[in-house]
């Protein structure tokens, strides 16, 4: 089996009854895994909640115990919810500008350059990391310089190699955090903490703990999900040397590439909800105060609504993947996210012949029922030029 393969360990428990169940530190998780089903609860968010006093609870595996800042739009209910988001959206719309779009560009470019020359990398560490890093100084509009520090933190700023949730890690990033904020008040700039420093809601500015939880969201969210993308895009087209060429010979598919191998992939298995009143999912009774999750990465392996679901099929006309979530709370990242991913793509294939895996270890989450792949600890490549 060619080594990029995600599998779709949610088939059964889709097919058979709808949702599967997970024991997270026991604070048990219904996993709702069919397409239409984890639209409606992504949109109901009466019923589905993100808010709530449980700072972490909506996370898979929970986090409460190792926050206890709200992250900001995510864990905010409509209506506060909108006024966050129209605040911090425009920001996060900035990758579409050209500056922003050529600076990645060489960002990108150097890192490419730098595995074709050494000829073998460890994608993870050496590549995927570096990347998301180095393009977090444009979306928080900071100096180049800065990432070298958050790379040392590693691929995940919650997670270290034998704890799956690390109250010190975390610690590093809140204090590290929190200083950043101080610096920015004692000499505003153009950064994202001057930004939101500076500004209002209905008349209010943010206090220093809201704009925390808006920069704790942007250190975690796009990390290891950025990271997973860029690793599992290098392996698919080591793996896959002839799409690669097709791309390079049809780059009017390169959008639709993206899309679906971002609906492959799924670089977020899941993300959950807790339910503020006693319901039903899939004929299936859940109980007031419990968690549901919205199983992202089973909706995307839908077949009711994806014909070959586990095939990448690069130019696939009708993609509603829900790879960045849906509804109210779609990806505040996904614009960041999508040019990484496009500007990567057409940098591989204006730069790279062929790449081969010489050495991997997957990246598995155990979510009880399931065990899902959904990229690599570690991924050592062969890159050979153009
Ligand atoms: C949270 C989450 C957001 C969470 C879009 O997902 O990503 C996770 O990786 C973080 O651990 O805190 O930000």
């Amino acid at each position: 089996m060619k080594k990029s393969n995600i599998d779709d360990p949610f088939k059964e428990a889709r097919e058979t009854k709808g949702f599967g169940t997970m024991n997270d530190q026991n604070d048990p998780v219904t996993m709702i895994l069919g397409h239409k089903d984890v639209r409606k609860c992504a949109h109901n968010w009466k019923t589905f909640q993100s808010g709530g006093d449980e700072i972490g609870r909506i996370v898979v595996p929970s986090e409460v115990h190792i926050r206890d800042t709200r992250q900001i739009p995510f864990e905010v209910d409509p209506p506060q919810h909108k006024s966050y988001r129209d605040l911090v959206e425009p920001w996060f719309k900035r990758p579409l500008e050209e500056e922003y779009q050529e600076k990645l560009t060489d960002i990108i470019s150097i890192i490419v350059d730098e595995a074709l020359t050494k000829g073998s990398m460890e994608v993870v560490s050496e590549f995927a990391l570096k990347l998301q890093s180095r393009a977090l100084t444009l979306l928080l509009n900071i100096p180049f310089e800065e990432s070298e520090l958050w790379i040392s933190w590693g691929t995940h700023v919650f997670r270290s190699e034998d704890t799956a949730l690390d109250g010190d890690k975390a610690n590093i990033l809140y204090d590290y955090i929190d200083a950043q904020i101080d610096k920015a008040i004692a000499n505003p700039g153009v950064d994202l903490y001057s930004k939101l420093l500076a500004s209002e809601i209905d008349g209010k500015s943010l206090t220093k703990e809201e704009v925390k939880g808006v920069l704790i969201l942007t250190f975690a969210g796009g990390r290891d999900t950025v990271i997973n993308a860029i690793t599992n895009t290098i392996a698919y087209f080591a793996d896959n040397p002839q799409a690669l060429q097709q791309l390079r010979d049809q780059p009017e598919h390169l959008n639709s590439a993206i899309e679906e191998l971002l609906r492959y992939y799924s670089p977020l298995t899941q993300m959950g909800r807790v339910v503020t009143e006693d319901t039903q999912v899939c004929e299936h009774a859940i109980k007031a105060q419990s968690r549901i999750s919205m199983c992202w990465a089973s909706a995307n392996r839908d077949e009711r609504v994806f014909e070959n679901p586990n095939e990448v099929v690069l130019d696939r006309k009708v993609n509603p993947h829900v790879a960045f979530g849906f509804g109210t709370h779609n990806c505040l990242g996904a614009t960041h996210a999508r040019q990484i991913l496009r500007i990567l793509l057409n940098t591989l294939t204006q730069k790279v012949g062929c790449m081969q895996i010489t050495d991997a270890k997957e990246n598995i989450e155990d979510l009880d029922e399931f065990n899902r792949k959904v990229g690599f600890d570690s991924l050592q490549v062969a890159f050979h030029k153009l």
